[in-house]
């Protein structure tokens, strides 16, 4: 990383000869107390330590933050977080603000797809107005007729899914294209290929990614932490290991339908006032089940979800 000349650092307002400088910045990493502060416009991150005030206040800077920062000149490199900026959205476990997008990886071979962590963490981007992006990796590896078949389980919902492969790099230069300029998060299960994708993204990749161990089926050099790392055209990719399990958000159990966009609850008009869409005689949404418009699985999650959301709901002062 470069040093920068004084010029390159943004006015402060204060007098010439002051040890230090503000600048504004995102947070790309946060490990121990220290946080990498990508300066943009001088092309080299600094690290910085919180002041102690977010500390007194409960406030947790998070890798996506937007901070305004305080260099010392006399010491490069180093700084204080002074200010967090607003944000446009977050998630507390993993931590991380900011993000425009998240991709949802699955694989098509191993480890087999965990609809139940897919289906939460699209609700968890509909919450935070997140666009969700579905995967389908190791197309390479899969069984003839399995990338169809993942793909026809989210097709109605609208969301785009890509097939790609790391090893033969299928789908990879749409990918590519689709994620540049934005803020993408990755999430999935463990050895679905999320650090190998992100490699592959990337022009220069610092990260570790583990050859699947066949015992037991999981990526030997999992990822740890939360990390932004930078695409070569424009874009911000992180990896973080804290997507491959998600508490489902609660949101009311009676509205959980409406975060499944092929259930279309406001077309259909379900005949019952506050239906579950689980049991009730003449539901509009079981006869479209039944008709096989919309898929199995997706139904099973809702009705999965629906009973844990209901018991939240029921046991929420005890
Ligand atoms: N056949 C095949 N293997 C792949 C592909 N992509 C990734 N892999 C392998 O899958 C294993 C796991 O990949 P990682 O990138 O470490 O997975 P991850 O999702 O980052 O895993 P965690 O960091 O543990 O969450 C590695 O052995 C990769 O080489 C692919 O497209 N095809
Ligand atoms: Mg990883
Ligand atoms: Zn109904």
């Amino acid at each position: 990383m470069t040093v920068p000349g004084k010029k390159d650092v943004k006015a402060s307002g204060k007098q010439a000869g002051d040890p230090v400088e503000m600048a504004e910045g995102m947070i790309i990493k946060g490990v121990g107390g220290f946080y990498e502060v990508w300066l943009p416009g001088h092309d080299r991150s600094i690290t910085c330590k919180a002041k102690g005030v977010f500390r007194r206040e409960g406030l947790v800077p998070l890798a996506g933050d937007r901070v305004r920062i305080e260099a010392h000149r006399t010491e490069p490199g180093q700084g204080f977080i002074e200010e967090l900026l607003p944000r446009k959205n977050l998630f507390v476990r993993p931590p991380v603000a900011n993000m425009d997008r998240m991709a949802i990886v699955l694989s098509a071979s191993t480890p087999a797809p965990d609809f139940h962590l897919t289906d939460k963490l699209l609700i968890a981007c509909e919450l935070r107005h997140i666009l969700p992006l579905l995967l389908i990796n190791k197309a390479d590896a899969a069984e003839p007729g399995r990338v169809e078949e993942l793909k026809a389980i989210y097709a109605p919902s609208g969301y785009p899914v890509i097939t790609v492969s790391c090893r033969t790099g299928e789908g990879m230069a749409e990918l590519g294209t689709l994620l540049a300029g934005s803020m993408t998060a990755f999430a999935g299960q463990s050895g679905v290929g999320k650090s190998t994708l992100m490699n592959a993204l990337i022009a220069e990749s610092h990260m570790a990614t583990g050859e699947l161990s066949d015992k037991i089926q999981r990526g030997k050099h999992t990822t740890r932490h939360a990390e932004l790392l930078p695409m070569a055209r424009s874009g911000w990719l992180c990896d973080t290991a804290g997507f491959s399990t998600y508490q489902l958000d609660t949101v009311e159990h009676g509205d959980l339908g409406l975060y499944y966009p092929e259930f279309d609850l406001e077309g259909i008009n379900c005949r019952y006032q506050g239906c579950s869409h689980l049991k009730e005689q003449g539901c509009a949404l079981q006869e479209k089940l039944d008709a096989g418009l919309i898929p199995k699985s997706r139904y099973e999650t809702y009705a999965m979800f629906y009973a844990e959301l209901k018991e939240r709901h029921e046991n929420r002062y005890k």
